[in-house]
């Protein structure tokens, strides 16, 4: 069963939410709504990765994210955390998060691996070519599909270098990480290949530019529609079906109840009538 992980970023400047959800309570208040809608896993963020942003001091961070993901694994919530810090990584584990989240695979920070090794904590790495701040600088590809699962693969032995165990390591293709448009598509199409390397797969679509960019396509004898956040968010749950069609074990979005209702008519389709959430009975 592909699991929906709700994305609670408490930022000023996120891509798409950025300054909702800065303050602790609302940020709380955020995550369990998400949780209620149907959110297994709830992912804290306070360091934006939009392109061209800048690095947050690890002390701003942990301000931020510290007390909601205190406050959300207190409610009893699987919480993971996204950030490339591994001083944060650890805090964050202390104060209950059992998913760190690193878009950067553990290159961002050189001690992260090593850090949250002994938290008993998995670990979700993602493909990366450099920082926000340059974000385009790696899009450079032979082929996509082939270079992200040879990079992946190792940051898995990485993380068993470090005493992280493939059964504790998740693996995320990155996109919009130094990927743009059709290499997105292809990173996609990919996820096969990715999920034949051994770990979970993880996939985060969500509101992304590529996806605007592809339903700005003008209709035939029609007029273009400005990509509002509605339209993003329909077809982030359309490529979530498709990413749990292709093995996907979680996929990350803003809009849980649209990717859950999706989700459940796919699963319909395929004819299982029951919805599964194997973290909740962790
Ligand atoms: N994308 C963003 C942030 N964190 N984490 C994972 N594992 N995968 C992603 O694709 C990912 C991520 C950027 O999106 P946001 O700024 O809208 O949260």
């Amino acid at each position: 069963m592909t699991l929906i992980m709700g994305i609670v970023n408490v930022t000023p400047d996120s891509f798409s939410d950025g300054g909702r959800y800065l303050d602790p309570q609302a940020a709380i208040e955020h995550g369990l709504a998400l949780r209620a809608q149907g959110a297994e896993i709830l992912d804290v963020g306070g360091e934006s990765t939009r392109p061209g942003s800048d690095r947050v001091d690890p002390a701003v961070e942990q301000e931020r994210v510290l007390p909601v993901v205190r406050a959300l694994a207190e409610a009893g919530a699987y919480v993971s955390i996204d950030t490339m810090n591994a001083a944060t990584a650890v805090a964050a584990a202390r104060a209950g998060a059992r998913l760190v989240n690193d878009v950067s695979g553990g290159l961002a920070d050189p001690g992260m691996l090593a850090a949250i090794a002994p938290t008993g904590a998995d670990v979700a790495l993602g493909h990366w070519r450099g920082p926000s701040a340059d974000m385009y600088a790696g899009a450079d590809y032979d082929d996509v599909v082939s270079e992200v699962v040879t990079e992946l693969g190792a940051r898995v032995e990485a993380a068993a270098a470090a005493g992280i165990a493939p059964s504790r390591v998740v693996l995320d293709p990155g996109i919009g990480f130094g990927k743009k448009g059709e290499q997105n598509w292809a990173a996609l199409r990919g996820i096969p290949r990715l999920v034949a390397l051994g770990p979970r797969v993880l996939i985060g679509t969500s509101r992304k530019r590529f996806l605007a960019e592809t339903l700005a396509e003008t209709p035939a004898g029609g007029e273009a529609e400005p990509v509002d956040e509605a339209r993003r968010d329909l077809a982030t749950a359309v490529t979530s079906v498709l990413a749990a069609q292709a093995g996907a074990w979680a996929v990350r979005v803003h809009d849980v109840a649209a990717t859950r209702a999706a989700l459940l008519v796919a699963r319909a389709w395929e004819g299982e009538s029951r919805w599964a959430s194997p973290t909740r009975s962790r």
